[in-house]
C-alpha cells in the first residue's frame, strides 16, 4: 500500500479533494497541518522545498511530491481504479469538467469565501466581481445536474470530486444556501455525500482552525 502524507488546512478545499479521494478510495493518508494564514506557502523556503507553485495542496505518495489537485486525483483514480473513465468519451468528459471546475468553479468560489469569511475588509466591488463569477458557474452547474446524476454520466469520477469540494463548506462561509438557490446540485452533492465513507471537510482535515480575520 503507498505511504501518502498530505500537506493540508481544514479551510482548503483544494486539500479536501485529496483527502476525500483517498478516503474514498480506502487509503490511509498521514496530514501535515500547514499554517496558510500565517504566511507558511508563501515563504521562499517553503517553495524551494515543497511546491514551487506555492500552493496547498501537495501530496506526498511514498515520498513523491504531486500537485494541482486536476493531475493528483486522475493518477490516485489510475492507480486505485475508482472514479475513472472507462472509454475515452467518459475520460475526456472527466478531464473537461476537472479543467471547468479548476477555472470557473472551484478558482472563483474560494476566492469569493476567502474574501467573505477570513478577510476584515473585503472590497465590495471586489465581492460583487466574484459573487458574479460564482452565481456564473453554479448556473452551469446547475443545468447540467438538472440532466445528469453525476459530472460525467451516471458514476461518480474525479470531476465530481473536484467540483463538489468547496460546496460542502457552511453556508456562512460561502454565502450560498444551495438547497434553496441551487436544488439540483445540493441533490447531486447529497448523491455524493451517500457514497461510503464520504466525510464534510471540516471532519475530514484535521488541523487548528483559523480563528481571525486577516
Ligand atoms: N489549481 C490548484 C489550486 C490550489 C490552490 O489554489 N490552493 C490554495 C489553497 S486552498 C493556495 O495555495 N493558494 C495560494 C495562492 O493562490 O497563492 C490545485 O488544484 O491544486
Amino acid at each position: 500500500m503507498p505511504q501518502y502524507r498530505l500537506h493540508c488546512f481544514p479551510e482548503s478545499g483544494n486539500s479536501y479533494k485529496l483527502g476525500l479521494m483517498l478516503t474514498l478510495c480506502g487509503q490511509s493518508w498521514e496530514p501535515v497541518w500547514t499554517d496558510f494564514f500565517g504566511g507558511q506557502t508563501r515563504s521562499p523556503e517553503w517553495r524551494a522545498s515543497v511546491n514551487e507553485m506555492g500552493e496547498i495542496p501537495v501530496l506526498e505518495e511514498d515520498g513523491t511530491r504531486l500537485t494541482q489537485t486536476g493531475a493528483a486525483l486522475l493518477r490516485l483514480a489510475e492507480r486505485h481504479g475508482r472514479f475513472q473513465g472507462e472509454t475515452d468519451a467518459e475520460r475526456y468528459e472527466i478531464l473537461r469538467w476537472l479543467l471547468w471546475d479548476n477555472h470557473k468553479l472551484t478558482s472563483y468560489l474560494a476566492t469569493y469565501r476567502f474574501l467573505r469569511a477570513f478577510s476584515a475588509t473585503p472590497s465590495a466591488d471586489v465581492l460583487a466581481f466574484f459573487r458574479g463569477r460564482v452565481d456564473g458557474a453554479l448556473a452551469v452547474a446547475e443545468r447540467h445536474f438538472e440532466q445528469m446524476p453525476f459530472a460525467a454520466g451516471d458514476r461518480p469520477t474525479v470531476a465530481d470530486l473536484s467540483m463538489c469540494a468547496y460546496l460542502y463548506y457552511p453556508a456562512e462561509e460561502t454565502g450560498y444556501d444551495l438547497p434553496e438557490s441551487h436544488p439540483a446540485v445540493a441533490a447531486w452533492l447529497g448523491r455524493i455525500a451517500g457514497l461510503p465513507g464520504w466525510q464534510a471537510p471540516y471532519d475530514l482535515i484535521p488541523g487548528p482552525r483559523f480563528a481571525q480575520k486577516l
